[in-house]
């Protein structure tokens, strides 16, 4: 592996801190690993987004802030039913916009009136965010809350320490009636108040809360600080795509320019910080609910190449799925979200390797050899291999190959693995499977390979 200058400043940094930490010479500094809520995170694979709000019923995607509340008024709103649909379709936590960049908020909330509160909706005795997260919890799904900062409809945006006190009190209410929430995410849109002022958020401010109220959310955006944006809204995992980053290269939510970007969908080998990517799209075109867009809801195949594009590129993936103005999910969404779950468990059915374990053998310091006998010929199509991430994230370059009693064959080549890679190719016969480690970040350890 080449190095440059950057990551020989960098190893060389790490090899003194681990000197005056009394670390041998010659051993490895730690990698940066996931803490327990990043890695319950990452192992649900597939959360659902659900954007609904006033922008529902004005048919809009960004509303203004001017909207009358009464137009909230769904006649057959069933969080359970959202729940049901989510986790019949192999979701595991779901994600609800309790505030829009219009600022109408979907919970009683005490910091202004531009809320269900003041709607037809349950007689104005409603709240969405209770609903949502009971439904959530009935249904064995982990609750997350969307709580944008930009509020086209709030006085004091823009009068920037007046904004954040009370973005603050919004998060505060949500954190402590609704808790536990597994995720707060946070958008990085930003705009100008009605003084004409671009309002500065306070992002330390905003995270320092979170962590203190709910230490076991994580807290999704650009610059993370525990999950990070994918760097598009196609829900397309980067390749490579390692969870580690240098906080530096997207240091707030909303900094753009390719640099960022780049460091959204790549990582950094020598990040020292564990900042996992989330792939978010929309199963529609727009983020909201539109009539209009009833016939183009995406296919089946679209969505399982999304599971291999997210999931299978070392990534989770937010699928949004927006509610109609009567409060309930499509039918035509619904179908489409089974029937793709149908197609992803029967590609998965069966492990080809029953459950065998490679031999694993270090070929240098950065390289090593897996081999695994199978017993039998298969036909496989589909690889799925795991690193450990519990140790951090390692591998940077692999080849797969297969025997088929005659000859070996390449079956898939790629970048990164971490928590999984999972490759499709031409379905091959194999005896025998190899696993060559190309290059790392560090002496690998041992990756687990399944064949379906
Ligand atoms: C964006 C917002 O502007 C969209 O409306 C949507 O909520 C998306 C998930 O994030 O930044």
């Amino acid at each position: 592996m080449t190095i440059d200058r950057r990551t020989f400043v960098r190893r060389t940094a790490a090899a003194l801190a681990a000197a005056s930490f009394g670390i041998p010479a010659g051993a490895q500094p730690r990698r940066p690993a996931p803490s327990p809520p990043q890695l319950a995170w990452q192992r649900d694979e597939l959360a659902m987004f659900v954007h609904f709000g006033i922008n529902t019923f004005t048919n809009r995607e960004w509303g203004d802030g001017k909207e009358d509340p009464a137009l909230f008024a769904p006649t057959r709103l069933d969080a359970r039913r959202w729940a049901r649909a989510a986790r019949q379709a192999g979701h595991r936590a779901m994600i609800l916009t309790a505030k829009h960049h219009d600022g109408f908020c979907l919970w009683p909330t005490r910091t202004t009136t531009h809320s269900v509160a003041q709607s037809p909706w349950r007689s104005g005795q409603g709240d969405l965010v209770r609903e949502f997260v009971d439904a959530c919890r009935a249904e064995g799904l982990r609750a997350g809350v969307y709580l944008s900062p930009w509020d086209r409809n709030s006085p004091v945006y823009g009068d920037s320490p007046r904004y954040n006190d009370l973005y603050c009190e919004q998060l505060t209410e949500l954190l402590t009636s609704y808790a536990p929430l597994a995720e707060v995410w946070f958008d990085g849109a930003n705009g100008e108040g009605p003084n004409g002022r671009r309002q500065v958020y306070d992002w330390p401010r905003f995270w320092g809360l979170v962590r203190k109220l709910q230490p076991d959310a994580v807290m999704f955006s650009d610059a993370g600080p525990d999950v990070r944006w994918c760097g598009n809204e196609r829900g397309i995992a980067g390749d490579p795509n390692w969870s580690t980053v240098d906080p530096a290269a997207a240091p707030f939510p909303g900094a753009t320019g390719p640099a960022v970007t780049r460091a959204l969908q790549h990582g950094d080998p020598d990040g020292p910080v564990w900042r996992p990517a989330e792939a978010d799209t929309s199963i529609r075109p727009g983020w909201f609910y539109h009539p209009a867009e009833d016939g183009r809801v995406k296919p089946v195949d679209d969505l399982v190449d999304l599971y291999f594009l997210s999931v299978g590129r070392n990534s989770k993936l937010l699928l949004n799925v927006p509610p109609a103005p009567d409060g309930l999910l499509h039918e035509t969404d619904i179908r489409r979200l089974t029937a793709c779950h149908d197609r992803l468990r029967s590609l998965f059915a069966t492990d080809l390797t029953a459950g065998g374990r490679p031999t694993w053998r270090r070929t240098g310091d950065r390289t090593a050899v897996a081999e695994m006998d199978l017993g039998r010929e298969v036909t496989a199509s589909i690889a799925r291999l795991e690193e450990d991430i519990t140790k951090g994230q390692i591998i940077a370059r692999h080849t797969l190959s297969g025997f088929d009693g005659a000859s070996w064959r390449v079956l898939a080549t790629g970048t990164t693995i971490g928590y999984a890679r999972i490759a499709r190719f031409e379905p091959a016969a194999v005896r025998r499977v190899r696993l060559t480690i190309d290059d790392a970040a560090a002496p690998p350890e041992p990756v687990a390979i399944r064949f379906y």
